[in-house]
């Protein structure tokens, strides 16, 4: 027993770590707060049906147990009102959960209200790519909505079956290609939603997170202008100069698209990349370590990932980097 309770606690220390908690108890949208809406009906009920269940069991058990001397009980067969009773009453008990699960389901179709901002959601193996058709801009893995906005997410895939899940707001949706799933959603209160595929796509399936940066309108005003925004050009002489001078002979060029400069479009847009908090897919914290450590050797951080390892120079890498946090 206490090896069992140690496992198990070992087990759960799994659960910890830097990022937000991941809780569809804690709902943060109207399409979450459905589902824990409906997740609170169907428990009370089960609560209700054990209660009720175990209660007759432990009479039954107490008062019609074997007692030394005493007569067998006598075996009751078609009781008629017992037998309307039991059939009756787990059917209205179906009735009950299944009304709001129904609600629930037209409830979280993801049919936007008119008006709605509309972003398409891509999945790559394995990021995600935002498109914004309605403003023009485009994002990775890092989505940027208004706070109390309704929300229309449009998604499919670019490979593989994947699946947009942010516990707090909503999903599981799978990504399908050639098909178009719906979100639809509007977030309560500003701050960050952390998220992650939940549709099993390949060896790094796991380090395909994603982050929601819920903003008020103007702050998200503001993102949607930076972003449309060519980043500025590195000062002479600069670190980012020289970096942008490395960027421009690599082969990095042929995947990634950095406005005014390449179109690679395998890889996230790396426009704006020094404006984000992440990088890899949402996976890691966008420093000059992780950046360094991704550009040099990026597979042996996140399996399968399809950028290669750059074999620069100690001072080309520096340089490099510094261009990319130089792109806000
Ligand atoms: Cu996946």
């Amino acid at each position: 027993m206490p090896l069992a309770l140690f496992v198990v606690l070992l087990l759960l220390t799994a659960c910890g770590g830097a990022h937000l908690p991941q809780s569809t108890l804690t709902p943060a949208s109207d399409f979450s707060a459905d589902l824990f809406g409906l997740f609170k009906t169907v428990f009370w009920w089960a609560v209700a049906v054990f209660i009720v269940v175990e209660a007759l069991l432990l009479i039954a058990l107490a008062r019609f147990r074997a007692r030394p001397g005493a007569a067998a009980p006598k075996p009751v067969h078609g009781h008629t009102v017992l037998e309307i009773g039991w059939t009756l009453a787990p059917a209205l008990i179906l009735v009950f959960i299944a009304v709001p699960t129904m609600r629930t389901i037209f409830a979280t179709a993801g049919h936007a209200p008119e008006g709605a901002l509309r972003v398409e959601v891509i999945g790559h193996q394995w990021w995600w790519e935002y498109r914004y058709p309605t403003l023009n801009i485009s994002a990775s893995n890092e989505l940027h909505i208004p706070v109390q906005t309704p929300i229309q997410l449009e998604m499919t895939s670019a490979d593989v079956i994947h699946s947009f899940w942010v516990p707090r707001l909503g999903g599981k949706r799978d990504l399908i290609q050639g098909r178009t799933n719906r979100i639809a959603w509007r977030v309560d209160s500003t701050g960050e939603y952390w998220g992650q595929c939940a549709e099993f796509c390949g060896a790094s399936h796991a380090n395909m997170r994603l982050r929601v940066v819920v903003q008020s309108d103007s702050v998200f005003q503001r993102w949607v202008d930076q972003q449309r925004t060519a980043p500025a050009t590195p000062a002479k002489g600069s670190a980012a100069e020289a970096g942008q001078q490395v960027y421009r002979r690599s082969p990095c060029i042929a995947c990634h698209t950095i406005a005014g400069l390449s179109q690679g479009k395998v890889g996230p847009d790396l426009s704006h990349l020094g404006s984000r908090a992440t990088i890899a897919g949402a996976l890691f914290p966008n420093t000059t370590e992780m950046l360094r450590r991704w550009i040099m050797n990026a597979p042996a951080l996140k399996p399968g990932a399809l950028m290669t390892p750059q074999n620069l120079s100690p001072q080309d890498l520096d340089a490099v980097v510094a261009y990319l946090q130089s792109l806000k």
